[in-house]
């Protein structure tokens, strides 16, 4: 039995030997006397901070879209004022959200967020919270749509994650400023969006507040004190009172922006991170140290111009769409890739073709893993527990909860790979076990053509430190450039430092 004891004066409360509170009459010692819990399987502790269980399932989904769509769709604007006639929404067909969606599916995204609310305050769903909203266009299509309701029935129908993005600054309220806004409207307006499900995976609630706008008719600038002004506690509360899976992004954060909407997270990548300046904090790199498990997420352009549709708009290359797709999912970020529906409330064919496109070169690229046929050897394997082990084999075995770890104070190792017959290769995959934390801090990749000697380093100057939920390593040290194949009979990846003993628990080259 492990005993830590602290003295604190003029505190009269004592653990009891049996490992109860006990009140120590007229004493001055606070002591508190830890059991070592029962450890059968040999875990290793966790290093904090750790995800909690809705952070896990959020970065699992890796790889989704972002949907632009609204009035500025129809306006050409990028940030609406919130004064536009309701009769501008208008669309040219019904929307169709599944349309996005299988679209987007095709590209191996997992997943999506609409945005049901802009900063012009003008809602994409009938609701009693504001009349600036689709019911009130004119348009028949408008007066049909609902994109919340249609987008989560696609989704759900697709078998893929969905969330909204709802503006929290909203320039059309007159209520905008004062505290009546967060309860009467905008709380509302996210209690309403639940009616659609409760299984969101997350809320985006973006930091934009530009201070001007029309505010129910006076043209004005109201500024707030984000932190304070949207009651965090009880909006993130409220929020997972109804959607216990839904991550917010952005106020109330529990995913941090990367911060350069370029499609790129930094090569060194912490989770962990401190609320700093900004909600988010160290957007590209995250912190080393950091209090708290802040994920990173990289919001991108999908196509040249807006986030909304403007006429002229082109879609970026599959090429180029791939390399993003490295530069963020490969560096511990997920990439929410932006796909705006044009007037008729659809993607256009352009767009569709590149989906497609993105789809099969992650296919052909990331598709198979080779891997999952080779021997695989480790410097060291922690000592296993009653129903649990920690082997080599759990690196190939395609299942993200077993792991392979090394005992309690060994923080370098290797692990081997090698094939009978020559693979042709072109990148080296790792994923931690990061249920228990953050932890590996440098490691590198090398190639054997022989599998037994004549190790070669790969990766070019790609800064191989962080690993974190993923990292993609191509080994040729280009993102934008997939070359040729390197044929090896062997790979070896060396830790070389870690913050406890490295928990991997995939091992994937392709
Ligand atoms: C920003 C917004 O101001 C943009 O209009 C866009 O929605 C982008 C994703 O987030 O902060």
């Amino acid at each position: 039995m492990k005993k830590t004891t602290l003295t604190l004066f003029a505190l009269s409360l004592a653990v009891a030997p049996s490992g109860g509170w006990a009140q120590q009459a007229g004493g001055s010692e606070f002591v508190i006397q830890q059991q070592s819990l029962p450890n059968p399987d040999n875990e290793p502790a966790p290093v904090h901070p750790v995800p909690h269980p809705r952070q896990l399932k959020w970065q699992e989904t890796e790889f989704y879209a972002f949907f632009h769509y609204g009035m500025n769709t129809y306006t050409g604007k990028e940030w609406g004022y919130g004064d536009e006639d309701e009769d501008l929404f208008a669309p040219t067909q019904a929307p169709n959200p599944k349309q996005w969606l299988e679209a987007v599916k095709a590209a191996g995204m997992k997943g999506g967020i609409a945005v049901v609310k802009h900063h012009d305050g003008f809602c994409l769903w009938p609701t009693a919270t504001t009349s600036h909203n689709v019911e009130n266009s004119s348009n028949a299509y408008a007066k049909e749509t609902n994109i919340p309701r249609d987008f989560a029935a696609a989704a759900k129908e697709l078998g893929m994650k969905y969330g909204f993005y709802i503006s929290p600054w909203d320039r059309n309220s007159a209520l905008y400023g004062t505290d009546k806004y967060v309860s009467d409207v905008f709380l509302r307006q996210c209690a309403e969006l639940a009616q659609y499900g409760t299984d969101q995976f997350e809320m985006w609630f973006d930091g934009a507040n530009g201070g001007d706008g029309y505010y129910g008719g006076k043209n004005t600038t109201i500024n707030v004190d984000q932190s304070t002004y949207y009651d965090v506690p009880n909006l993130r509360d409220s929020v997972h009172k109804v959607c216990p899976d839904c991550v917010l992004w952005g106020v109330g954060g529990e995913a941090r922006w990367i911060g350069n909407e370029a499609g790129w997270a930094g090569e060194t990548n912490w989770s962990p991170e401190n609320r700093g300046t900004a909600p988010e904090g160290n957007g590209m790199y995250g912190s080393e140290n950091g209090w708290f498990w802040l994920p990173g997420e990289s919001d991108a352009k999908g196509t040249n111009n807006g986030w909304f549709y403007h006429d002229g708009e082109t879609v970026k290359s599959a090429e180029r769409l791939f390399q993003m797709y490295l530069e963020t999912v490969g560096r511990n970020s997920t990439l929410i890739l932006n796909m705006p529906p044009n007037k008729a409330g659809v993607l256009p064919t352009a767009t569709v073709d590149v989906l497609e496109d993105l789809g099969n070169l992650l296919e052909t690229r990331l598709g198979n893993d080779l891997a999952r046929t080779a021997k695989v050897e480790v410097s060291e394997t922690r000592t296993a527990g009653a129903s649990r082990n920690y082997e080599a084999t759990n690196l190939t075995d395609g299942d993200k909860d077993t792991y392979w770890a090394t005992n309690d104070g060994t923080t370098s190792a290797t692990i081997t790979l090698t094939w009978d017959s020559p693979q042709r290769i072109h990148f080296v995959a790792l994923q931690e076990y990061i249920k228990l934390g953050q932890r590996v801090k440098a490691f590198k990749i090398e190639t054997s053509t022989d599998g037994s000697s004549n190790w070669t380093e790969r990766g070019g100057s790609i800064q191989q430190t962080t690993v974190g939920y993923k990292r993609i390593i191509p080994l040729n040290g280009s993102t934008s450039n997939y070359g040729s194949a390197i044929s090896v009979k062997g790979v070896r990846v060396t830790i070389e430092d870690s913050k406890a003993c490295p928990l991997l628990h995939t091992l994937s080259v392709y």
